[in-house]
């Protein structure tokens, strides 16, 4: 008989991820403090039906039913987010023993369940007293989140072999300090540049922090949500704008953290929001502090023009004030094909293997990992069975681009689904879903999807069948 099966390397690391926020609810329990989320989720107008975290998938108090659904996945690894406002409720201080407790136990569980616990240091959750003071648009922030990581190094480094000090600093940086749709809400574009700037830092300073609390052999890293930036023509305009994107999408992490500094352009293109005075003499070394892997999420590329005074009728925005896409302000987005998911976003597996054959030759020997990726569907129970299908093949799609670029010669480690369930997709509150996991918000049950089985046989075989179904959403 033909094994058709596209075969993935022996080791590799098949796991799912959730964040802390997303999952964890017991907002106020064991001493937790404020996050910029719960601040945020609680003020009327900024989640979808005023949807909070506060019990969310009430993982805190559910984590060993959590982790047997896990071990009955037979996942490889666990990527989990640590709160920050659990282990210092105000940001900064002494630990909080009973929330850091939480994390040990669950690290315990996993490792007894040979399960590899991947712990993210930041997803999002700034201590309330943080934000209170400045935010990550103040300098301080990063010291906090250095001394944080060393708190949280020296509690866990002991057990867990795997970190990631940011995930997806894009977001933190752009979604809430420039677009307001994430916490804290503020529309400050010169903000969100210094907090990108700090967040790099902050990387850093976590980075050497937990060097020196963890385990020699312990592997670090960060997690960027890069975009795979397209133009719409080959036209030099369309070219520039996909390049100006690509700087403040892009090159402002994958610059200072890989790459010796910021790239010119970057400091070029945003002369008009900020100076960029918020770079002192000696962070570019704190930065640039060699790490052990890249994470990878990805979801979809986009695709750019120059914007040209009118919106073409398959214009998708434009970059600039109000927006994510600071300094981008003549930079127009196109809509792409479909077929899209809940999000809207478009399904394109292509942009995946793309990025990944990039960061392969920008950076040779850096190993990567895909940390997220997966889809919102509109799933529904029906009679006890979620049949996602077109997860199934969205993954599968994604899968077999990851194969080809490990095919063409990338270093790649290991992919993350995202979601191990259905979670808190913070400003869309409880209404997109992710889960391999369907998650009744009433009654806390858990009801694993199609998805969740056909995942569970792609660990098994450390690899998916060659054919590849189509996404039909
Ligand atoms: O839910 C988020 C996650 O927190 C970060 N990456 C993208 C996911 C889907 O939007």
């Amino acid at each position: 008989m033909i094994d058709d099966t596209l075969h993935f390397p022996p080791g590799f690391q098949w796991g799912t991820a959730t964040a802390s926020y997303q999952v964890e609810g017991a907002a106020q329990t064991d001493g937790r403090g404020r996050s910029i989320w719960d601040t945020f989720s609680h003020t009327p107008g900024k989640v979808h039906d005023g949807d909070t975290g506060d019990v969310a998938c009430d993982h805190y108090h559910r984590l060993d039913d959590d982790l047997d659904l896990m071990a009955r996945l037979n996942l490889g690894a666990y990527r989990f987010s640590v709160a920050w406002p659990r282990v210092q409720p105000t940001g900064r201080g002494p630990v909080n023993v009973a929330g850091l407790d939480f994390y040990s136990r669950m690290v315990d569980g996993l490792l007894e369940r040979g399960i590899a616990p991947v712990a993210t240091l930041y997803h999002w959750d700034l201590p309330q007293a943080l934000e209170d003071d400045g935010g990550w648009p103040h300098r301080d922030t990063a010291r906090r989140f250095g001394e944080y990581a060393a708190l949280v190094g020296e509690a866990l480094g002991d057990r867990v072999h795997t970190w990631l000090t940011l995930n997806e600093p894009w977001c933190a940086a752009y979604l809430g300090y420039a677009d307001g749709e994430h916490a804290p809400g503020r529309q400050e574009p010169a903000a969100a540049l210094a907090a990108a700037h700090h967040l790099n830092l902050g990387h850093g300073l976590a980075v050497q922090a937990l060097r020196a609390t963890v385990r020699q052999d312990a592997q670090v890293a960060v997690t960027l949500n890069l975009h795979q930036v397209r133009p719409d023509t080959d036209g030099a305009d369309d070219l520039d704008a996909a390049r100006q994107v690509d700087a403040v999408a892009n090159r402002v992490w994958l610059g200072p953290m890989l790459e010796g500094g910021y790239p010119q352009d970057l400091f070029d293109g945003t002369v008009t929001v900020t100076d960029w005075s918020f770079v002192h003499d000696g962070d570019q070394a704190t930065i640039a502090q060699p790490i052990d892997l890249l994470g990878l999420n990805y979801y979809n590329p986009v695709r750019v023009r120059r914007f040209t005074g009118e919106p073409g009728p398959d214009a998708a925005g434009r970059g600039g004030p109000g927006g994510p896409w600071v300094g981008c302000d003549d930079v127009e987005f196109v809509r792409q094909p479909g077929p899209y998911t809940e999000m809207g976003w478009p399904i394109d597996a292509t942009g995946l293997e793309e990025m990944l054959l990039r960061l392969h030759r920008d950076h040779p020997g850096l190993p990567l990992v895909i940390t997220e990726n997966g889809m919102a569907c509109d799933d529904r129970v029906e009679a006890g069975q979620v049949h996602d299908d077109d997860r199934i093949a969205y993954v599968h799609q994604h899968l077999a681009a990851a194969h080809r670029a490990i095919e063409a010669g990338v270093d790649l480690r290991g992919y993350f689904l995202w979601s191990l369930m259905d979670n808190f997709e913070w400003a869309h509150g409880y209404g997109k879903r992710f889960g391999i996991t369907h998650i009744d918000y009433d009654t806390q049950r858990r009801t694993p999807k199609d998805s969740a089985r056909w995942y569970r046989d792609v660990i098994a075989a450390n690899g998916v069948p060659a054919a590849v179904g189509p996404v039909t959403a």
